[in-house]
């Protein structure tokens, strides 16, 4: 190891040497890092195989997961021109125009974003990502985007997956340069579930577009402008794609629902086609728009505005596909859809059964049907490796239309509420879920005021109290802090308003804001986080990493503490990462370009009295042994 380097180097055995004299041996560090690698890596290892992985209570075993199998492509022929290529020719105006002068239906495939954040909790590992990435450049070069970026992915690879959401950008963009990366904003919230002062939300969307994201779906999740404005109109200043959102909730053909008309929607998008957008999107966070509503929307939004405008929807009722079929009558331009085997359910419809229902039509998409077949099959092996984090649900349930719960909320408020012990109160959860939005005015529902509605329903149900009970009982409760912020006015205001008795009752006496969040916050003084960041985790950080600090000061020095003392973990297949490995078997991680370790565990260990086991590996044919704390 290290110390025989040192102690048997001639230098260090002349004794004419102090401290420089690593400095001056660069091949000494060198040995150190490698070595210092691979045993970070057992280590790791030795902690899944003895104590799992935290948030999974039923392990697989990996040795039963079978490898997915990635579809060849001829890397010889050159890479088919896409999207990208248009944006860098016409610049966003004119790639804006060209969408508008075509008639077949445009697609974005969501699988790398949406479609697991909707269906796996979000865990979806970049390994996974960077495997299929290659080909899909290729077989899915007739993609208008692919949306592989934002939403809830940064908090969970840093928070769960412990990976660096910017490198997953990084080493994506480099194997996908030809198709439009397209990412999900929350506006002033950026990717974070609270407001950010304005230099924040530019920088992001600076290192963002400069770290390859093409298209930023801007929303606000209060359907507030001001609050998109910062957002819009950073993302027009880097030359990228500036799609603002409109987010759909109610019905607009149940004449009961009259918060939310058509001309609600209507106004809205004239709006933000004001602002600066390139491109409308509905955003159908919930599944709510369905289809005979999707048409109605569409043709009244192509009749009133002179941008594109892209389809988002969720197949939670499993009329996801009929939404966009009615939505491509109407003259919709753009859709997002999942391959097949990460679509339904709370995620997006079904992409190759779309592509294949529009063949030959008008509409007809032109996309190689064959190959994103061979990217569903790559994806349905894929899926079985986060079997643990699926929702649970087996079909669609019109129940939707009842609770709105959005999809990518779903299949984290059921374990939240499973984490409060409430599991077996699951339905109750669901309707107080409905009943708060009611009491809170029917508002909208997205990530972060989707949370907030989640938060204050899982309070009411674990206090056995009902709606009612806040107007009698307000006084005393403490309402979860993400209630008490919002009700000040920290998400932004909703469509007429907050109500007001309810409003005086969780503030207290507390004076609410109405102007935006992020004019009363401090700018950040980006050098003086810099050096706290620094402090607390002990190295240089470069700025993609700072702001990863910003937006999850907690988050992010936990991830960087496991890489330090684990390495840089995103290199280890899937499998091997969650459910570790049983005695016999082995495995081979590439950390990086060339350089892999073959790795065997060959014993577990007995525990010691201190509650310590010995794991007992080979690695690259070595006996290596890691003492792992059994937590058990
Ligand atoms: C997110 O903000 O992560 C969403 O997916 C909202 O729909
Ligand atoms: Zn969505």
């Amino acid at each position: 190891g290290f110390l025989e380097n040192v102690i048997t180097h001639p230098v260090f055995l002349s004794g004419k040497c102090d401290t420089s004299f690593i400095e001056k041996q660069p091949e000494l560090l060198r040995i150190v890092e490698k070595k210092d690698r691979a045993t970070k890596v057992l280590s790791f290892l030795g902690e899944v195989i003895v104590n799992g992985s935290p948030g999974i209570t039923k392990p697989l075993k990996s040795v039963e997961l079978l490898e997915a199998r990635v579809p060849e492509v001829d890397l010889s022929t050159p890479r088919p021109t896409g999207s990208r290529d248009l944006l860098m020719t016409l610049g966003a105006d004119g790639l804006s125009k060209r969408i508008l002068e075509q008639k077949k239906l445009l697609i974005t495939d969501t699988t790398m974003r949406d479609a697991h954040q909707s269906n796996l909790a979000t865990r979806v590992r970049t390994y996974d990502l960077l495997k299929i990435a290659e080909p899909t450049s290729y077989l899915g070069a007739g993609l208008f985007s692919l949306e592989c970026w934002g939403g809830a992915t940064f908090d969970v690879s840093m928070r769960f997956l412990k990976e660096d959401p910017w490198q997953r950008l990084h080493k994506l963009s480099e194997a996908i340069p030809n198709i439009l990366f397209q990412m999900l904003l929350r506006g002033s919230n950026a990717v974070g579930y609270t407001n950010y002062p304005d230099n924040v939300v530019q920088r992001f969307v600076e290192e963002a577009s400069s770290s390859g994201i093409d298209i930023f779906r801007v929303f606000d999740s209060l359907n507030w402008t001001k609050g998109m404005a910062v957002a819009m109109e950073a993302v027009r200043k880097s030359g990228k794609i500036c799609e603002a959102a409109i987010c759909y909730t109610g019905d607009i053909t149940d004449p009961t629902r009259t918060k939310y008309p058509l001309e609600y929607y209507v106004n809205m998008a004239k709006e933000l086609e004001r602002m600066g957008a390139h491109i409308l999107a509905i955003k159908d966070m919930a599944g709510l728009l369905k289809p005979f509503a999707a048409y109605q929307l569409v043709k009244a939004l192509k009749e009133n505005i002179g941008i594109p405008v892209h389809l988002h929807t969720h197949d939670t009722s499993s009329n996801g596909s009929a939404t966009l079929l009615m939505a491509c009558q109407a003259g919709v331009d753009i859709v997002d859809a999942a391959l097949s085997s990460l679509s339904g359910l709370t995620a997006q419809p079904n992409l190759n059964a779309l592509v294949a229902a529009l063949k030959g039509t008008e509409w007809d998409t032109q996309l190689d049907e064959e190959g994103l077949q061979k990217l569903a099959n790559y994806w349905e092996t894929v899926r079985d490796y986060y079997a643990p984090f699926e929702s649970g649900l087996k079909n669609g349930t019109a129940e939707v239309y009842h609770h709105e719960i959005p999809g990518g909320q779903y299949s984290n408020y059921k374990p939240q509420v499973a984490g409060l012990g409430l599991l077996d109160r699951w339905e109750e959860c669901k309707e107080m879920y409905h009943k708060v939005n009611l009491l809170f005015g029917d508002i909208v529902k997205v990530t972060p005021s989707s949370k907030v509605v989640g938060d204050m329903a899982m309070f009411l149900v674990k206090n056995n109290l009902d709606v009612q009970d806040v107007f009698t009982q307000g006084g005393e409760l403490a309402f979860p802090e993400s209630v008490v912020g919002m009700f000040k006015g920290m998400l932004g205001q909703p469509y007429q308003g907050w109500p007001e008795e309810l409003q005086k009752i969780i503030l207290k006496g507390e004076e609410p804001i109405t102007c935006r969040p992020g004019e009363l916050l401090e700018p950040v003084d980006f050098d003086e986080e810099r050096l706290k960041v620094e402090e607390k985790v002990g190295h240089p950080v470069d700025d993609k990493a700072l702001m990863s600090y910003i937006l999850y000061p907690h988050v992010y020095p936990e991830f960087d503490r496991h890489r330090l003392d684990h390495s840089d973990t995103s290199v280890i297949p899937t499998p091997i990462f969650f459910y570790g490995l049983e005695p016999g078997q082995e495995t081979s991680i590439e950390i990086e370009p060339g350089k892999t370790l073959i790795i065997k565990l060959n014993a577990i260990g007995k525990v010691h009295p201190d509650g310590t086991r010995h794991i007992f590996f080979e690695l690259n044919g070595n006996a290596r042994s890691v003492v792992v704390r059994d937590q058990s």
